[in-house]
């Protein structure tokens, strides 16, 4: 076989043609899933990729190299589409029957057979209407120009997808953007909703967009009258609104992936009280819009402040944050509190949540965490005549903060902290310690007691449990 084979065969026809009708599929399916939620085979690949790697070495490994913000995610996902597209794209080797068969297959392990039929079909047509002689057929000049352009046309597609997946791995974080509290914060102890940081299991683009209208929650499993609630009869439930702080298992020491609110809502005990709790049920499992799936014991889910929460600080909850509806669990990491549910199945057994199958802690209760916020970390330019305190947070979940210490000799020795009153039993701990420096450079470092317990000062990867650590920085003074 000759190198001219090769390049101008039938070889490479068939490849462009499997190229050509691949991305056209996979496109049509994207805009499927954007505009009408219909599952995208690419995405449920992701997902089951993520889940078969997701132990705790790989995600380790992702988010060493590449940390803990969006880009690891857009990484994954960008992976996962390269191996749909090169593997795919060898069913060009095949005949439009037989590559539309096998595409049925690999749809169908990844999305409703529906779904799966129809992208088979639409492939199927789209590579029967390359091998009509008008466009692939014939073995003229004019046919390979055609396919030449359409193989360009698809290329450039890619790429342009390509370019808009790498600029969010060069996106600076939302774990930058907010990785102290701000001096505003600082004051009220509340985090705007906008200045709230975001984690989501989803590219943005995949984030759930729903409706009131469409919305509603089912109540379902180990219930006497399962039923379903739209969003004004949730809001007609006796309201409660608990000042809660949440932070996300993968929250670095110092770093901004926690925050504290007002979260407005009605009881989860009431609700599961209206339809009647069977005596078999042992576990609340939770389903969101996006497949997000987490779990709690059933006595936990019907404890006093478990909420189900619709709004944050008196505004509704915007559509990134979970709009219409999330759980409030106070005590317990961002990730056992699902977004945009849509259903609360009782169980006798508990369904396995989305990190924990890749990994991840399945209690998920917060560890004892303390950080400076001013003067802050990333501050470059600060005057020491300007200084006057050195002040931060502190929270250990449903355990009390007790104590502060605050180092401002590299270690050396630790000044007691003054805590400010505390604002709510779930909330972060504001404290603050006199402090008017020389010019130079200055160790701070700070450590807090939970119930008189010393926070674990060894440094510890977010993997699996959250991560460990005293807070501690060089803060160069003119
Ligand atoms: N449906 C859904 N709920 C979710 C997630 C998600 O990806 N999907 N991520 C969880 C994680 S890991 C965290 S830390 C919190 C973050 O909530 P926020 O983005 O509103 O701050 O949401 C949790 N709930
Ligand atoms: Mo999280």
């Amino acid at each position: 076989m000759t190198k001219r084979f090769w390049l101008s065969g039938f070889w490479l026809e068939k490849a462009m043609h499997g190229f050509v009708a691949l991305v056209a599929v996979s496109a049509l399916g994207l805009v499927a899933r954007l505009v009408w939620e219909v599952p995208y085979p690419p995405q449920e690949l992701f997902n089951r990729l993520t889940q078969w790697m997701g132990t705790p070495a790989m995600f380790q490994l992702i988010h060493k190299l590449l940390g803990y913000g969006a880009a690891g995610k857009v990484f994954a996902f960008a992976g996962s589409f390269a191996l749909w597209l090169v593997a795919l794209t060898a069913l060009g080797w095949l005949r439009p029957w037989l590559a539309a068969l096998a595409l049925l297959v690999v749809c169908g392990l990844l999305v409703p057979v529906p779904v799966a039929l129809v992208t088979a079909l639409v492939y199927f047509g789209i590579r029967s209407l390359l091998e009509t002689p008008r466009i692939g057929g014939s073995a003229n000049l004019e046919r390979r120009r055609t396919l030449g352009w359409l193989s360009a046309g698809s290329g450039l597609l890619v790429s342009g997808g390509a370019a808009v997946l790498l600029r969010y791995v060069f996106a600076p974080s939302t774990e930058a953007a907010s990785s102290s509290a701000g001096a505003e914060t600082l004051l009220t102890g509340l985090t705007k909703q906008s200045e709230f940081y975001s984690i989501s299991k989803n590219l943005e683009a995949f984030d759930p967009k729903l409706t009131a209208a469409k919305w509603s929650l089912k109540i379902t499993g180990l219930v006497k009258n399962p039923r379903s609630y739209t969003l004004t009869e949730l809001k007609v439930q006796p309201q409660h609104n608990i000042e809660a702080t949440m932070v996300c298992i993968s929250n670095a020491v110092g770093g901004g992936l926690i925050g504290n609110a007002i979260w407005n809502g009605s009881s989860l005990r009431r609700l599961l009280e209206q339809v009647g709790i069977d005596p078999k049920a042992r576990f609340v499992n939770w389903r969101a819009a996006d497949g997000y799936i987490e779990s709690l014991p059933l006595a936990a889910a019907l404890e006093d402040d478990v909420l189900l929460v619709h709004g944050w600080n008196g505004q509704p909850l915007s559509q990134k944050h979970g709009f219409p509806l999330r759980v409030l669990i106070p005590g317990r990491l961002g990730m056992k509190q699902p977004r945009w549910i849509t259903e609360i199945e009782l169980s006798d057994k508990p369904a396995v949540g989305y990190w924990v199958e890749r990994g991840w802690s399945k209690d998920a209760f917060v560890q004892t965490m303390s950080r400076i916020d001013a003067p802050s970390e990333s501050a470059v330019s600060l005057k020491a005549s300007e200084i006057k305190e050195v002040s931060g947070i502190a929270f250990a979940g449903e355990r009390t903060i007790t104590k502060v210490e605050v180092s401002l000799d590299g270690s050396k020795s630790w000044l007691e902290a003054q805590l400010l009153p505390r604002r709510s039993k779930h909330a972060w701990q504001i404290w603050r310690v006199a402090w008017q420096p020389q010019a130079g450079s200055h160790q701070l470092a700070v450590r807090a007691y939970a119930d008189g317990v010393l926070q674990t000062e060894a440094i510890r990867d977010a993997l699996p449990e959250a991560s460990s650590g005293w807070h501690s920085f060089i803060s160069n003074l003119s």
